[in-house]
């Protein structure tokens, strides 16, 4: 029987921009700088951001990921996560007096800072997210009470606030599409809602986003750089999904299969925003082994945006934040 031949790659379109936010390049260099400076253990609240590359080479390097700060000894330095704590979490870790560091995105952090700006002000919150997500749970912990989250429109009809003045705040990596349809549903129903003067949806999600929806119609089938937890990851490969392209989500090189490609020789890559460039290169080099004599990178928007780190983490890093939305 004569052996079937592989499927052929043809051509790689690269999206633009893919891969690390600013967020998460502070985050990760927030952890590596703590264990230069203070030497290994380092303990980190929850994945530092959602990538098992990234979780698996700091805990090489001597990070420990915990989820509960009862696990972290006296003394330690604690880091926080990209995605935010609650108040809570921030409390317990000064009573227990832990060194912290925070490695919240400041753009998460602005999130906070206008819930608890705005409870001050008598207002309740419509929150737009995922249940269980860890940027939620930090958003949603600024408050005791007062924050009523809806993960689709369905959930709108079932807000009921105690008083008149109600604000709304989003997730920072949501569906650009989905957000702006419970937004509008909010508004239906809440006429007076106030929403925040620029989005909650940041501006990696954004351009992310915007890269896949001009990528997808010139391909066959796209992949997405990502872990399964992920949110901006897994919102990346559903909307090459909506827009008709097959898409698929990797970690590594490992979950690529041929068979993706089989009829389908134009392939579109991405990353989330928590996936290194290291395996995008990785993914590529085993397109090319799979035939790809091409590997192109679409035209996008430049990102200039950086933020600084925080004090005690060094000077030389004190880079510019500049803003760079689409
Ligand atoms: O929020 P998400 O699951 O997309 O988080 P990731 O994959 O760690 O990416 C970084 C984004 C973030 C920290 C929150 O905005
Ligand atoms: Fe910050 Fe946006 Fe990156 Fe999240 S995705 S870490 S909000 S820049």
């Amino acid at each position: 029987m004569a052996a079937t031949a592989e499927p052929r790659v043809d051509d790689v379109l690269l999206a633009e921009p893919r891969g690390f936010c600013a967020g998460v390049d502070r985050a990760i260099e927030i952890v590596e700088r703590a264990l230069e400076r203070f030497g290994a253990p380092i303990y980190v609240r929850h994945e530092i951001v959602h990538n098992t590359y990234v979780v698996n080479d700091l805990k090489a390097k001597g990070a420990i990921f915990i989820e509960d700060l009862a696990d972290v000894p006296p003394g330690a330095t604690l880091v926080f996560s990209a995605h935010g704590v609650p108040r809570s979490v921030r409390d317990e870790a000064r009573h227990r007096g832990f060194q912290v560091f925070d490695a919240t995105c400041p753009l998460v952090t602005k999130v906070h800072v206008e819930v608890a700006k705005l409870a001050r002000e008598g207002y309740e919150f419509v929150m737009i997210g995922h249940k269980g997500h860890p940027e939620v749970e930090g958003t949603m912990g600024q408050l005791s009470e007062g924050i009523y989250l809806v993960e689709d429109v369905a959930d709108v009809a079932r807000v009921n606030p105690k008083g008149d003045k109600l604000a709304v705040v989003t997730q920072t990596t949501l569906s650009v599409d989905d957000a702006a349809a419970i937004l509008a549903a909010v508004k239906a129903r809440f006429p007076a809602v106030r929403e925040p003067k620029q989005q909650d949806i940041c501006y990696a999600t954004q351009n992310r986003q915007d890269a896949v929806k001009l990528m997808a119609p010139q391909v066959d089938v796209v992949i997405v750089v990502g872990s399964p937890t992920s949110s901006n990851s897994n919102r990346l490969r559903e909307l090459a999904e909506r827009l008709g392209t097959p898409a698929y989500m990797v970690d590594s090189t490992e979950d690529l299969q041929p068979a993706w490609f089989d009829g389908r020789p134009r392939v579109g890559l991405t990353a989330g925003a928590s996936a290194p460039d290291v395996l995008v290169q990785q993914v590529i080099a085993r397109l090319r082994e799979l035939g790809a004599v091409s590997v192109r990178r679409m035209a996008g928007v430049e990102e200039t945006v950086r933020f600084p780190l925080p004090v005690g983490l060094g000077d030389k890093s004190m880079r510019e934040f500049s803003s760079s939305r689409s």
